[in-house]
């Protein structure tokens, strides 16, 4: 694995870093140009509170926390999704560019020490998960791995319900930033309340903290709704959900070939609304995210528990 220096030094100091994936700003997660704005965007909101971003990718065969910004072309193209499954492999057999999912980025950020990260939406259970059994391995991930995870929801065409009960059975916090009920990605609120609700990023700071004393070694989701000037209204996202899901499922469509389809038919049914809510939201988790930082790496103890 390779830290960059920017990102190591900031580390060993115990300066803010704030992980971020590459499978949003690859042709997997967002089309061109929107993915380079989005990638601009993030870094910049990081940037702004002077905590230091931290993009995750495999890339040469190499596990990379931390881009150099001549690198940032190289994820903003055609690569290998990459989950935490598919690290080793990624690494074994040198694959030239892999972006990393939720899963494989907060595997990264934990070896690396990142404490947060911050993405648009987490992987989720899907519907009709009960016969296909396709849930994603970011839930398993954050069970497991001491990372904060700043989103706006689970990607928009899952079943949140469902997604929220698995996080209860396993031990992780989801905290709604400033609300009470689940975001549902490009809209504020879904019909699921969330278990508890912050104000701000020094009580998120203070849960992790308790967590680590209670040796609790999981994450915790902060789930953060989407900025109203960018909102989407949720009956008319469900029903263009429906259509696109059918319609994947008759084009027999499975697996990773499933996100970018029904995006991209959101897009349509949303007069094209869908790509800039997508930006808001990731640069204002990526914000809130090194809000986060800044309070854990304010209160040290926080990290060690006391
Ligand atoms: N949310 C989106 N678009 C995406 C993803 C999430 O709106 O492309 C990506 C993230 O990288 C997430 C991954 O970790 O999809 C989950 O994929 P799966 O459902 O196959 O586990
Ligand atoms: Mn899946």
């Amino acid at each position: 694995m390779s830290v960059t220096h920017e990102v190591g030094t900031a580390l060993a100091e115990g300066r803010p870093v704030v992980g971020l994936e590459s499978t949003i700003f690859s042709h997997l997660g967002l089309p061109s140009p929107a993915n380079v704005d989005a990638l601009d965007r993030c870094l910049a909101a990081v940037r702004a509170t002077g905590a230091v971003p931290a993009i995750t990718a495999v890339l040469d065969g190499v596990a990379r926390v931390g881009l150099e910004p001549t690198e940032h072309d190289r994820i903003l193209g055609p690569a290998h999704k990459t989950a935490d499954r598919d690290l080793p492999v990624a690494l074994a057999q040198s694959w030239e560019v892999g972006a990393t999912t939720v899963s494989a980025s907060l595997r990264l950020c934990a070896a690396a020490g990142v404490q947060v990260f911050a993405t648009g939406g987490i992987g989720g259970v899907h519907h009709g998960a009960e016969i296909s059994g396709d849930v994603s391995a970011d839930l398993p991930t954050i069970a497991k791995l001491p990372v904060v995870t700043v989103c706006a929801g689970a990607k928009s065409f899952l079943d949140l319900g469902r997604t929220i009960e698995w996080f209860e059975t396993h031990g992780v916090p989801v905290l709604g930033w400033r609300t009470e009920m689940f975001p549902a990605f490009y809209a504020p609120a879904s019909p699921f309340p969330v278990a508890h609700r912050v104000e701000t990023a020094d009580q998120v700071a203070d849960i992790v903290g308790c967590q680590r004393t209670l040796g609790q070694l999981g994450g915790v989701i902060v789930a953060a709704p989407i900025p109203a000037e960018h909102a989407l209204d949720w009956d008319e996202l469900e029903a263009a959900r429906r259509r696109a899901l059918a319609e994947a499922d008759s084009q027999g469509l499975a697996g990773p070939a499933v996100t970018p389809f029904v995006l991209g038919r959101l897009g349509d049914a949303t007069g094209g609304r869908s790509i800039p809510a997508n930006l808001a939201l990731a640069e204002n988790n990526a914000r809130i995210g090194a809000e986060i930082a800044w309070a854990l790496a304010c209160d040290p103890r926080h990290t060690r528990g006391e």
